[in-house]
């Protein structure tokens, strides 16, 4: 399956069905879309675990500014433990619905900035790991790239499952749960009011505007424009759904994204 069918606007790699999270534009702010083509896949290559020793400064293409994302160093790690179980279900709302997720963002924004909860400080996390930030342990010079590895899926799991948790804190209500993007439904294939609204926390000027509703999503774009009616659009993004998720998906599994295929059914 292909990982990242890429939207005209790339927010997340954070998958969890046919439509995707949205808890980070993190993810255009590391510049991790950046690091992938337009064939890139979540491969189940080896990789060793970052060095988190030794901290440099990320690699971003030409002409994006230098950053910094190194966390503060540490050596006292605290072992995660398993909260119990809650009772109630949490239930992902559809981005294009009412929602909370900008006011949640709107506060993590408001933190002091050396708030490890502050957005930019969580936005360095996916900086750090995405953006060649470290080494691989015992590899000087190798750096460390969690995508594109079998360490994709646990990463981006727990860093949402983290950044989930700081918003449901900060708007006090520990139900929250992040929004997903349902680009996969006709109704869905416009770029969520959440992040076109001036006003709203999510808001990026520097979006591309002529990706902004009422265009459609692209999730064959490969940085062209096709400018094709919105019924050839919507018609052509339900063809790539249906190959990538239903006629492919046979294909797929006999290949080696093979744990891929094993994850999305029991995750
Ligand atoms: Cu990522």
């Amino acid at each position: 399956m292909k990982v990242h069918a890429k939207p005209k606007m790339i927010m997340t790699t954070a998958m969890q069905t046919p439509a995707k999270l949205i808890g980070e534009t993190l993810e255009t702010l590391s510049g991790a879309a950046a690091t992938f083509g337009p064939n890139s896949l979540a491969f189940a290559n080896p990789i060793m675990a970052p060095d988190i020793t030794l901290c440099g400064p990320a690699t971003f293409p030409e002409g994006v500014a230098a950053t910094n994302c190194c966390p503060p160093s540490t050596t006292k790690i605290l072992d995660f433990k398993v909260p119990p179980q809650a009772n109630t279900l949490r239930v992902r709302p559809a981005a294009h619905l009412p929602n909370k997720y900008n006011k949640a963002v709107e506060l993590m924004k408001a933190l002091p900035e050396d708030d490890p909860r502050n957005f930019m400080q969580q936005a360095r996390i996916h900086c750090a790991y995405c953006d060649g930030a470290y080494d691989q342990l015992g590899f000087q010079d190798l750096e460390f790239q969690v995508h594109a590895s079998w360490l994709f899926y646990p990463f981006h799991r727990y860093y949402v499952y983290f950044f989930e948790k700081i918003c449901g804190k900060l708007i006090d209500d520990p139900s929250f749960t992040i929004p997903f993007w349902n680009w996969d439904a006709p109704d869905g294939m416009t770029i969520p009011h959440l992040y076109t609204n001036k006003n709203s926390s999510l808001y990026d000027s520097l979006r591309d505007a002529k990706h902004q509703p009422p265009s459609l999503v692209d999730l064959d774009y490969n940085e062209v424009d096709r400018n094709l009616s919105p019924s050839e659009q919507t018609s052509t993004n339900l063809n790539i759904m249906y190959r990538q998720m239903v006629s492919t998906s046979k294909t797929t599994c006999d290949t080696r994204q093979n744990f891929i295929c094993k994850s999305q059914t029991i995750l």
